[in-house]
């Protein structure tokens, strides 16, 4: 028989896919989830035939010139892909895939979560009871802004940003978007969204930015201290996407300078450290931040992980693999 493929992942992933992945594949699971440091990085890219990284890993072309001459497959735990150089690794004839579709309900309805946050103040009233500080109801108390009626303006209208049209349709907003790509007019009907081909123009207009698209050179603080400048100064800003597509010294210091309502962020341009001063403007709550947890459904990581699977096996069958990221997607 074929020796079966040295498969390494670096963290750990649920039960039932690390048994699947042992059944398929030489598989070596990391143990006891401890993110990988760059030495054992460039170790395992040395050795493997197959690395399953996560976001937590940079696949850096650093690490990647100690890719072996096995490493022919990079099948990413996650949709985003710029914790990879995949210029560099398609340079070494490594193919890289990924998990698109599988978690873009459970990050749009996160989006959707965050999107009610700020202006009807949850984290602040769920704050007012666990301090135990409610002294009662009044007319005048805890009054956030309405949701109903206000103008969305979504920034990157892939799957996700779809997927939050929808759910923002259905709570009465009015859809705005901005991609590079304009959406089939059918598409854009459905969705009863209008369409800006400047951003520029879109942010002046809304009350609330989603953020949707993925990190890439081209949206590197795609929302840049001059662009955050022409949003309404009651105006909100969600982010589930990347942190790095927000220039967030600029945006803190709009929020802490009241030139901006608020902003709901799940993720951060250094994570896994937060900026101390968003955690403060959280603390004042100003804003409310998550420890990026967009995707984290029990359900999604079981069909990411499968996806991962499938991507694997049709790659070792040799055949294309469903999911491989192309440099036209970057
Ligand atoms: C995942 C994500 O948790 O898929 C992505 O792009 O950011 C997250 O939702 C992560 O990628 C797992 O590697």
């Amino acid at each position: 028989a074929k020796k079966k493929p040295l498969v390494i992942v670096t963290r750990t992933l649920p039960a039932v896919i690390e048994t699947r992945l042992r059944e398929l594949f030489d598989a070596r699971l990391n143990e006891d989830d401890h993110p990988m440091t760059p030495a054992e990085l460039a170790e395992a890219v040395r050795e493997a035939d197959v690395l399953v990284p996560t976001v937590t890993d940079r696949i850096d072309s650093a690490v990647l010139s100690h890719a072996g001459p096995n490493l022919k497959l990079i099948a990413s735990f996650g949709t985003g892909v710029d914790h990879i150089d995949v210029q560099v690794a398609m340079s070494r004839g490594i193919t890289v895939t990924n998990t698109p579709g599988v978690l873009t309900d459970d990050t749009a309805d996160m989006t959707m979560a965050l999107i009610l946050a700020v202006p009807r103040r949850l984290a602040e009233g769920f704050e007012v009871l666990k301090q135990g500080e409610w002294a009662g109801w009044s007319p005048t108390w805890m009054l956030g802004r309405r949701i109903t009626g206000k103008r969305l303006g979504i920034l990157g209208m892939g799957r996700i940003g779809q997927a939050v049209a929808r759910r923002a349709r259905a709570f009465g907003m009015q859809i705005h978007y901005h991609d590079r790509r304009r959406l089939p007019a059918t598409i854009e009907e459905a969705l009863e969204a209008t369409y800006w081909e400047s951003l520029d123009q879109m942010l002046a207009r809304v009350d609330i930015v989603s953020v949707n698209c993925p990190h890439t050179p081209a949206t590197y603080h795609l929302l840049s201290a001059r662009r955050l400048k022409l949003l309404k100064k009651d105006a909100y800003i969600v982010n589930t996407a990347r942190g790095e597509v927000i220039d967030e010294a600029a945006l803190i210091r709009m929020i802490e300078a009241g030139d901006l309502a608020g902003a709901a962020l799940d993720v951060f341009e250094n994570e896994p450290e937060v900026n101390p001063r968003l955690i403060k403007l959280a603390r004042a709550g100003r804003i409310v931040i998550l420890p990026h947890m967009g995707s984290a459904t029990l359900e999604g990581r079981l069909d990411m992980g499968e996806k991962v699977i499938v991507n694997i096996k049709s790659f070792i069958d040799g055949h294309r693999p469903p999911d491989r990221v192309l440099l036209s997607m970057l």
